[in-house]
């Protein structure tokens, strides 16, 4: 089964990894330089089974990348949360509002000018995605802004015309922005691939919290090349993920020992309803996943 590759890793990571003081305080074990690949033939998809995933929640994160978003209140709308600790860690650092993260969601909820002001996590994944800042000379050393780069348009342009390219790639990485970033891009760079009629896709991962992260992250890429590959004619193939620092979080154990004591079972398939006239046509509702039976959900806490 595909998602011992998951395990092992986990396992790994638990067992050999570092021990380092991270970013956020709460200290992980990580080991750098890892990979999964998964078969994406016959609608397989990665989504872990020994624990329940939200992939619902997944898609819609994946979705709102594809609108340019990246304000969270349309995510909240959905009731998806996934995005809120970093607004809500920002804001109360800013004004000093003790507020908790609910209370906070609420009134992104409610309120359009608070939500405007308070959550938009900067030019991450969706900006850069679709509407790469692009800057031309008026001379006199002077600058203006033009038309943003659609790099997910330009792909599905590029696999289209010249499938045998080794340039199909999204970046999510722009050096000049990442500061105004509440979180500098994680999933960094899809690298898509076509061979025998089969879309390839490779992600790199630069930074990767395995427990919570990657089940996500899985789910997106396969998602993504599900995308892709029908708007392009082309057969889902090989996923090929890559993680720089691979780590789990100390306060994970509970998670960790609870999962690595499960044993995976059955395989997944998405099917998709309809083939939208593009690749930014796609609604939550054209997607089912079949023969998911995941075991309990366990949850574990995120590191802000
Ligand atoms: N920070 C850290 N430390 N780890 C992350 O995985 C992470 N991921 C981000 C943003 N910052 C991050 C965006 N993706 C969850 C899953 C993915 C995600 C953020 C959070 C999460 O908490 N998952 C829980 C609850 C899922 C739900 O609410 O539906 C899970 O059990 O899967
Ligand atoms: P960092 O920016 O200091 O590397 O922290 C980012 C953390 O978030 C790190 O634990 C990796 C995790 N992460 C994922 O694993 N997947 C994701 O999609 C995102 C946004 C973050």
């Amino acid at each position: 089964h595909w998602e011992w590759q998951y395990l092992d890793l986990m396992r790994q990571i638990w067992e050999h990894g570092d021990e380092r003081v991270d970013r956020t305080g709460v200290g992980t074990r990580s080991v750098f330089g890892t990979q999964i690949r998964f078969d994406l033939a016959g609608g397989a998809m990665p989504l872990v089974t020994t624990k329940r995933i939200y992939w619902k929640t997944a898609a819609r994160e994946f979705l709102w990348f594809l609108t340019g978003e990246t304000n969270i209140r349309p995510l909240v709308l959905q009731g998806v949360k996934i995005w809120n600790e970093w607004p809500h860690a920002n804001y109360v650092k800013a004004t000093g509002d003790a507020i908790s993260v609910e209370v906070f969601a609420e009134r992104i909820a409610e309120d359009t000018d608070f939500a405007a002001q308070w959550g938009d996590l900067g030019p991450v994944y969706g900006k850069q995605w679709v509407d790469w800042p692009v800057y031309v000379p008026v001379g006199g050393g002077l600058y203006k802004r033009d038309t943003g780069i659609n790099q997910v348009a330009r792909v599905v342009d590029s696999l289209r015309h010249n499938p045998g390219s080794r340039r199909h790639i999204v970046e999510g990485w722009n050096v000049a922005e990442l500061d105004q970033m509440s979180l500098p891009p994680c999933h960094k760079t899809y690298q898509f691939h076509v061979g025998n009629g089969r879309l390839n896709c490779a992600l790199y991962q630069r930074s990767c919290d395995v427990a919570l992260g990657l089940p996500f992250n899985l789910f997106g890429a396969a998602l993504f090349t599900r995308m892709l590959a029908q708007q392009c004619d082309l057969e889902p193939g090989e996923l090929v993920w890559m993680g720089g620092d691979t780590h789990l979080y100390l306060n994970h154990a509970e998670l960790v020992e609870a999962q690595l004591a499960r044993v995976p079972a059955g395989q997944p398939v998405m099917s998709i309803a309809r083939r939208p006239d593009s690749i930014f046509g796609y609604t939550i509702d054209d997607f089912a996943v079949l023969d998911y039976a995941p075991q309990a959900h366990i949850s574990a806490p995120v590191a802000v």
